[in-house]
């Protein structure tokens, strides 16, 4: 055992600097899935952290245990839970995004942890947390600001969720056209990226979202 874990901290290093060939791969996933069983922090600490009471945090255990097993998720099993709520459409690009967000410390999987501090703050967090965290998720490349190009991403994967059935007659400049008023509205200062402060400034001028975000409060 003491020898297979140095070989894995081995792999890890040449992993990371890309040399690592596909077979070896294959390998190190099977010895992963087989020891990465993970079990979270105490609920009374998770309580502490999060908005949830100590029995919402059982529920939600008790339903994230039932999708994942193992106690955490990688990307493909997350895309996977993900499309099942739209299976009309291709979530797997707008799920990749999302587990981005979702995945706080980056290490490749969403732990209970990572899922009920998102949620907490989706679900429970004040207006500036609850934006903050929508533009970290529309920030895809989490340098600070939002590229007309990020949100055109982020719009055409939010159009192939909603299917082909949802939008008929679906072109490009669709999303292209939202992704214009959007900056219409957010980008204050006209220089083409939208910064957290314009974003959190015009999203609570703006009724309709503010209305949106209310619905969540009543979520759960
Ligand atoms: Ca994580
Ligand atoms: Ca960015
Ligand atoms: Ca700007």
């Amino acid at each position: 055992m003491k020898a297979k874990n140095r070989d894995q901290s081995l792999s890890d290093s040449r992993e990371l600097d890309g040399s690592y060939d596909q077979l070896t791969d294959s390998v190190e996933d099977d010895f992963e899935l087989s020891t990465v069983c993970h079990r979270p922090e105490s609920m009374d600490k998770l309580q502490e952290q999060t908005k949830f009471t100590k029995k919402e945090l059982q529920v939600l255990y008790r339903g994230f245990k039932n999708e994942c097993p193992c106690g955490v998720v990688n990307e493909e099993n997350f895309k996977t839970i993900y499309s099942q709520f739209f299976p009309q459409g291709d979530s797997s690009m707008y799920a990749h995004f999302l587990f981005e967000a979702f995945d706080t410390n980056k290490n490749g999987s969403i732990s209970f942890e990572d899922f009920v501090f998102g949620l907490s703050i989706i679900l429970r967090g004040t207006i500036n947390d609850r934006l903050n965290w929508a533009f970290n998720l529309y920030d895809l490349n989490k340098d600070g600001c939002i590229t007309k190009e990020e949100m055109l991403d982020i719009m055409r994967s939010i159009y192939d969720m909603m299917g082909k059935y949802t939008y008929p007659s679906m072109q490009d400049d669709v999303p292209r056209e939202h992704v214009e008023s959007f900056f219409q509205k957010m980008d204050r200062n006209k220089d083409g990226v939208v910064t957290i402060e314009e974003f959190i400034e015009s999203c609570k001028k703006d009724e309709s979202i503010m209305q949106s975000m209310q619905l969540f409060d009543n979520v759960i």
